[in-house]
């Protein structure tokens, strides 16, 4: 395929469509495509001496404003570097704002590409201030992605658009089991069990705790919450109150997850909505077979083969569910069906073909 030069922009914090976004963005670029990477700040997890090239996109406050424009202020980057650096095709991640801000920049004269991750969709799609902008951006877009059939179905309802699922990747290489690390978090005789996210109340943090409550009771246990945000003062007053506290470790967010996560016996996601899940995946793919509750695209990444499903909210299921796969008696042939489950569906490759496909088509 000839070598394309390619605009991707994504909120360079903590969440899963910036790495998603950035892990793309690197993928392209070793494949040799030349590849700008348009953010407010560095991306958390853009590598030194990455080939992509990051482009800040400022915020600019006057006391005229209420606030930063950073729609603006994107748009009018966006314009300026496409144009500057010949750009043939820009790729947004998570849609509020970045399709408008597109739309703006381009109209519909330019190939235009969003990825929709989730709550861009449920969230503050629907929410009226930002519905008719983001809709008439992407209608007016050569193509839209979800991460799930479940988001797609929902975007669908919800701007009247239909999008091409492409499922999220995990890298191989940097997520695998690393049993040998388990040590550095928990005591020889405790299973370790793993979630990460960033503490939002949508991730359910305090039900972790309480549903660990539970497995506490019958085996020895430790929980370690990996991330930061604003539900992590409940979760420590939960934890407290359970009377589980010591067994509980807070872990800050580390550009190196998958030390962590390849450590565990098993992975924990309580969200009460999640398109798709990435740090499950990210599990799977260390070999941690992973618990969570059945909601948005979780059902198409949790399969019964590689871990459990529970109903929202059900915590005895959760706790019962962790108790019967850490006292599986093919627990070491589940962990190995995990990786490969995750390598088989969720390959890199496989999932950048899929997005070089799209691009091919919007280019025409
Ligand atoms: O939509 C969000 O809540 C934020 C977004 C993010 O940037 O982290 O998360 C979504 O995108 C991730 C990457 O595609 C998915 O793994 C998450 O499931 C999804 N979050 C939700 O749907 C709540």
């Amino acid at each position: 395929m000839r070598a394309l030069r390619l605009g991707l922009v994504a909120y360079p914090g903590l969440g899963g469509s910036g790495i998603v976004a950035t892990e793309l963005a690197e993928r392209l670029a070793r494949m040799g495509h030349e590849v700008y990477l348009f953010a407010t700040e560095r991306p958390f997890r853009l590598s030194k001496g990455s080939p992509v090239r990051f482009l800040p996109v400022d915020l600019p406050f006057y006391p005229v404003f209420p606030g930063p424009l950073y729609t603006l202020s994107l748009a009018g980057v966006l314009e300026r570097e496409a144009k500057r650096l010949g750009l043939a095709l820009v790729h947004t991640h998570y849609a509020i704002p970045h399709a408008a801000a597109a739309f703006l920049a381009f109209g519909e004269g330019f190939p235009l590409v969003h990825t929709l991750h989730g709550t861009d969709v449920s969230v503050l799609g629907m929410d009226p201030a930002f519905h008719g902008p983001t809709q008439r951006a992407l209608k007016a877009a050569r193509a839209t992605t979800a991460v799930s059939q479940a988001l797609a179905r929902e975007a669908e309802k919800a701007f009247g658009v239909r999008p091409v699922v492409i499922y999220n990747a995990v890298d191989p290489e940097r997520f695998y089991p690393r049993p040998e690390r388990r040590r550095l978090y928990a005591e020889e005789d405790e299973r370790l069990l793993v979630h990460a996210s960033n503490f939002r109340p949508i991730k359910r943090v305090p039900d972790i705790v309480r549903a660990f409550a539970k497995i506490r009771r019958k085996a020895k246990a430790r929980l370690l919450l990996l991330g930061k945000g604003p539900e992590e003062a409940e979760a420590r007053r939960v934890a407290r109150e359970l009377g589980v506290e010591a067994a509980v470790t807070f872990h800050p967010p580390t550009p190196h997850p998958e030390e962590v996560i390849g450590a565990a016996d098993l992975f924990l996601l309580a969200s009460e909505e999640e398109s798709f899940g990435q740090a499950a995946l990210e599990a799977l793919a260390s070999g941690v077979p992973v618990v969570a509750t059945a909601v948005g695209g979780v059902p198409e990444l949790v399969t019964a083969e590689v871990g459990r499903l529970v109903e929202l909210g059900d915590l005895e299921a959760m706790a019962e569910a962790a108790l019967e796969l850490l006292a599986h008696p093919r627990l070491p042939e589940i962990r190995a069906r995990a990786r490969a489950y995750a390598l088989e569906r969720f390959h890199p490759e496989t999932i950048t073909r899929a997005y070089l496909e799209v691009y091919e088509r919007s280019l025409g």
